[in-house]
């Protein structure tokens, strides 16, 4: 893309993040932007004001040079110096004020777009900082979206369901051949530091899950006593689920013999031919150890996404270099769902799997670790201190990703605990199980 396609692209993408952004924080009282919804979530009006915050540090400070406009809030909004459960207690910027302080930052920050010049700095190259801050703001919109999944009481946000899909009838899994394929990036413009460099990485051949797992084969697991048979766990997981009582995905509860589930303030039959949601890694673990399969490590993931075997390159999406459209994927909270496992024929990879780019975030079996040569940039608490045993990686994106943060290559980590995230997962195994 040439610099004037990107200057557009980046003045887009953060307009269509703050629509999103107000669209959450407009739809519920004011009482309600200021709860603590769970003790996992921050109150919506501190997402608000970090929103504007980080976009003031990095667009108009770090690029444009500018004083700081409130340099008491900074650390209200540092996200590291105040962990989700204390910030409640914050003498947090209120609704309107948060509101006035974003537009005012990104009406400068608009100012700065259109005469930076793309060529200067590292942070300025193709527009990165750009690009960044509107994935920075969608990130949060997912945050957000979760929050609103979590809060109780009536419906607040609506979209139409995915369209209906004609019933999948291909194979079950696919080969991926063995061999080395070509992971992360260093070509994307706006790709993060941790997706970068490009590096070879070799890769045993393995088959893969053509769809995500669905509600009802994930029903079979619990209608097996799955959650009761310690040889399927690992024995974290065992502990995890046995300490809390865990026998289901959250959201679920089972009422005369059918499983229902609070979906976005309406509760609802689970709906047996969508990928399951909300499961953390380790019932994601226990559910492939039990159909005799395990998850793909992110390697294989990524393969699986973007390898090509005609011309041995990987490509950007599954489907090919061209950027996401609603034909290809589940993305950008269009519905407020994954649409049924087997849908989006045209976002199939080469080899024929469907569905690795949006509807449900999928659980690998990785830790989060750096590639080979990775550098921080331009904050090392984007990645650089995730990295570790402590994070699983989940690959694809939701629904509730945004086509600007959403890639082949794009990684999100979470703890192995974590199910109030639009997680879902497929299986896979070595070609010699
Ligand atoms: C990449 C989703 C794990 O939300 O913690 C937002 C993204 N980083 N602000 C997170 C992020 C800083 C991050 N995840
Ligand atoms: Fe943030």
């Amino acid at each position: 893309m040439d610099t004037e396609a990107l200057r557009e692209r980046a003045l887009t993408s953060l307009a269509t993040a703050r629509d999103r952004t107000t669209l959450l924080t407009s739809c519920v009282d004011e009482p309600d932007l200021t709860a603590q919804h769970s003790p996992l979530m921050s109150p919506l009006v501190w997402d608000l004001a970090h929103i504007g915050n980080q976009e003031e540090l990095w667009l108009l400070r770090a690029v444009g040079g500018r004083e700081a406009m409130r340099p008491e809030i900074d650390s209200l909004y540092d996200a590291f110096e105040h962990p989700r459960a204390e910030r409640p207690s914050l003498p947090l910027l209120a609704p309107a004020e948060a509101r006035t302080y974003a537009s005012e930052v990104r009406g400068r920050a608009l100012d700065l777009l259109a005469a930076a010049d793309f060529h200067s700095t590292r942070l300025t190259e193709a527009g990165f900082a750009f690009g960044m801050i509107a994935q920075h703001e969608q990130q949060h919109d997912e945050t957000m979206l979760i929050t609103h999944q979590l809060r109780k009481g009536p419906q607040a946000l609506t979209a139409p369901d995915p369209k209906p899909a004609p019933l999948f009838t291909g194979p079950a899994e696919v080969l991926v051949p063995g061999g080395s394929f070509t992971m992360g990036t260093s070509l994307e413009p706006w790709a993060l530091d941790n997706e970068r460099p490009a590096h070879p990485r070799k890769v045993a051949p393995f088959w893969i899950d053509t769809t995500p797992v669905t509600n009802a084969a994930y029903q079979g697991f619990i209608e097996d006593g799955g959650y009761g048979t310690e040889r399927w766990w690992s024995p974290k997981g065992w502990a995890h689920v046995r300490r809390h009582a865990i026998s289901a995905p959250l959201f679920w509860r089972k009422e005369g013999g059918q499983w229902l589930r609070r979906h976005f303030g309406v509760t609802e039959p689970v709906p047996a031919d969508e990928p399951v949601l909300h499961v953390c890694w380790y019932e994601a673990d226990a559910y492939a150890r039990w159909a005799g399969r395990r998850l793909p490590t992110e390697a294989e993931w990524e393969k699986a996404a973007r390898f090509d075997p005609t011309t041995g390159r990987s490509a950007r999406y599954p489907w090919g270099d061209a950027g996401p459209g609603p034909e290809h994927a589940n993305l950008g909270q269009q519905h407020l769902r994954p649409a049924p496992s087997g849908s989006y024929p045209a976002g199939e990879s080469p080899l024929g799997v469907r569905q690795l780019i949006g509807d449900v975030w999928e659980w690998t079996a990785s830790d989060f670790l750096p590639y080979p040569g990775f550098r921080a940039f331009p904050y090392r608490e984007y990645s650089d201190v995730f990295f570790g045993s402590e994070y699983k990686v989940l690959r694809g994106g939701s629904f509730a990703v945004d086509p600007v943060a959403c890639r082949g290559t794009f990684r999100n980590w979470d703890y192995p605990i974590r199910r109030q995230i639009f997680s879902g997962f497929r299986t896979a195994r070595s070609e010699r199980d």
